[in-house]
């Protein structure tokens, strides 16, 4: 292929990709089995299925020697006490790292590694965040504005969900008293099941 400059678009928070090549939309419903309280995404998902998250790459093959690279443009709001969140993944190559460039918004990229250590960096315009190989990864949005993103990983890395969708992160963020809290699950979980 040709080297090539995309471009940022657009005035924050309004910003996408160009050119673009592949748009994901992820609504409400394609996070079922990601969220703690699926009363509250179901509801959701009933009042219109609204979209959560959308993602922008340009045209490069997503194939070893190559780095991928897109915007994720994370919108503001809840599923129940949680803040909007991305579905999270680990690389199916573990051996893969994967970095993030805040552009707007506020936020944490939270991470697990395979034993179950758990880490939040904060996002902020500005951040560079690092996912070490064999991390899983998840934005999530405490702000009240887009959080966009900037990422970039190396071709071929695959994306494994259903190890995140069966197993979960350990802690989730979620909203108290008005202030984002990174909180054990369990213990979230435990609360909303209790009304
Ligand atoms: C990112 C993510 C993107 C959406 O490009 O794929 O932010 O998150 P989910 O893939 O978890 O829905 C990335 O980490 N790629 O490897
Ligand atoms: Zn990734």
């Amino acid at each position: 292929m040709e080297p090539f400059a995309a471009r940022i678009a657009g005035t924050p928070p309004h910003l996408t990709l160009l050119p673009m090549s592949r748009r994901h939309v992820r609504r409400a419903s394609d996070l079922v089995g990601y969220v703690i309280d699926e009363e509250a995404l179901q509801a959701l998902i009933i009042a219109g299925d609204p979209v959560v998250y959308e993602i922008y790459e340009p045209e490069v093959p997503d194939a070893e020697g190559h780095l991928v690279f897109g915007l994720t443009v994370l919108y503001p709001g809840r599923i129940g006490p949680e803040y909007h969140l991305t579905k999270g993944h680990f690389h199916i190559r573990r051996a893969t790292a994967e970095v993030y460039h805040c552009l707007h918004g506020t936020g944490y990229l939270v991470m697990q590694d395979g034993e179950g250590s758990f880490r939040a960096v904060a996002l902020l315009p500005g951040a560079v965040a690092y996912v070490p190989p064999g991390w899983a990864h998840r934005s999530v949005n405490t702000g009240e504005e887009p959080l966009v993103l900037l990422y970039v990983y190396p071709g071929g890395a695959g994306h494994d969900y259903e190890t995140v969708r069966r197993q979960g992160f350990s802690h989730v963020v979620v909203e108290v008293d008005g202030r984002a809290e990174v909180l054990p699950r369990d213990a979230v979980r435990r609360r909303v099941k209790g009304g």
